[in-house]
């Protein structure tokens, strides 16, 4: 096996049933596994709920540390329009000029780092600080800031061997409140600011409201990002084939990024709770508990993606869902797809090859199942053009 392959835990009982189950602290989850049944789930808001108990349709499950409601992705229709139309003009952001020139600048920077140093520990090293100084530009604040992120490590909400970590998760919630503060104090042009001087339906955001967006921005697009730049690093180390046809074609890049990101659906799963006795894959599903609708198995879905397990860079017909489906679908994804994209042109165009050095795996443990879902770490070579 290669050492940049994710293998598709799910095939054989997706086939078989189309549902998969597993406990999580007590609390079931029954995953929804094929792409057709998890869309209409993901779509049917009334029987499948986001709005729960904050911290409860994750998994694993956060409702043991955490107490604010993440917005608008813990929240349901009729609500959640009105915060997505107030939050979505903002993180449309990355499609202007500017954004994207100061990202290309930033994403060249590092990559010129990299192939300076000997060996690079790519998780933290390259991926970490990547993630954290693009963020500063999705929440408009000083680039300087991401040193105190990068300080926090790979691991703020799940450490290694603890899946969840109450105290590491108050870094970040005491971080957050002390910006809101002196946001408050001292208002800008930054994200903290705007949703403070914002209006939902005629009403202002209460602190904790502003607090749930900001750990969702936080949260959300921390794992997942960092997971997809390191995987990416693992794939053109074993395909520097790859790196030379981004360069010759590099018109293919937007359907590559489409690509990869359906690989290695960086987030596996996302659950909802179920609020009447309902029934999918003609198996019973009882109130009040969850179901999960299991991106990383539907982007596998032999039913709908041709050669499922192959990245084949310019995938034609590619509707994947590893940034959601329905109404909830990921509002970082235009931040996302923007550093996945430049960062795949900087590669191609700067750097001839990678050398894997040593690795250690990041595996899921998910019931019956074990998905790989990238590295702890990743120490390579990378070699100029
Ligand atoms: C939540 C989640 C959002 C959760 C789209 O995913 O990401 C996870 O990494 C966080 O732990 O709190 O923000």
């Amino acid at each position: 096996m290669e050492k940049s392959e994710l293998p598709d835990p799910f095939k054989e009982v997706r086939e078989l049933k189309g549902y998969g189950e597993m406990d999580d602290q007590n609390d079931p989850v029954t995953m929804i596994l094929g792409l057709k049944n998890l869309r209409k789930c993901a779509h049917n808001w009334k029987t499948f709920q986001s709005g729960a108990e904050p911290g409860r349709i994750v998994i694993p499950s956060e409702v043991n540390i955490r107490d604010t409601r993440q917005i608008p992705f813990e929240v349901d229709p009729p609500e959640h329009k009105d915060f997505r139309a107030l939050v979505d003009p903002w993180f449309k952001r990355p499609l202007e000029e500017a954004y994207k020139a100061t990202l290309t600048q930033q994403i060249n920077d590092i990559v010129d780092e990299v192939l300076a140093q000997d060996t690079v520990e790519v998780v933290s090293e390259f991926a970490l600080r990547l993630q954290s100084r693009a963020l500063t530009l999705l929440l408009n604040i000083p680039y300087e800031e991401s040193e105190t992120w990068i300080s926090w490590g790979t691991h703020v909400f799940r450490s290694e061997g603890e899946a969840l970590d109450g105290d590491k998760a108050n870094i970040l919630y005491d971080y957050i409140d002390e910006k809101i503060t002196e946001a408050i104090e001292k208002p800008g042009d930054d994200l903290y600011s705007m949703l403070l001087a914002a209006q939902v339906n005629g009403k202002k955001l209460t602190r904790e409201e502003v607090k749930g967006v900001m750990i969702l921005t936080f949260a959300g697009g921390r794992d997942t990002v960092i997971n997809t730049i390191t995987n990416s690093v693992a794939y053109f180390a074993e395909h520097p084939e790859s790196l030379d046809r981004l360069l010759a074609e590099p018109e293919i890049t937007t359907k590559a990024v489409e690509e990869l990101i359906r690989y290695f659906s960086p987030l596996t799963q996302m659950g909802r709770v179920v609020t009447e006795d309902t029934e999918v894959c003609e198996h019973a599903i009882k109130e009040d508990t969850r179901i999960s609708l299991c991106w990383a198995s539907a982007n596998r879905d032999e039913k709908v993606f041709e050669n499922p397990n192959d990245i084949v860079l310019d995938r034609k017909v590619n509707p994947h869902v590893a940034f959601g489906f329905s109404h909830h679908n990921c509002l970082g994804a235009t931040h996302a797809r923007q550093i996945t994209n430049i960062l795949l042109t900087t590669l191609a165009k700067k750097v001839k090859s990678i050398d894997i050095i040593d690795y250690n795996e990041n595996i899921e443990e998910l019931g019956e199942f074990k998905r790989k879902v990238g590295f702890n770490n990743l120490t390579v070579k990378f070699h100029k053009r």
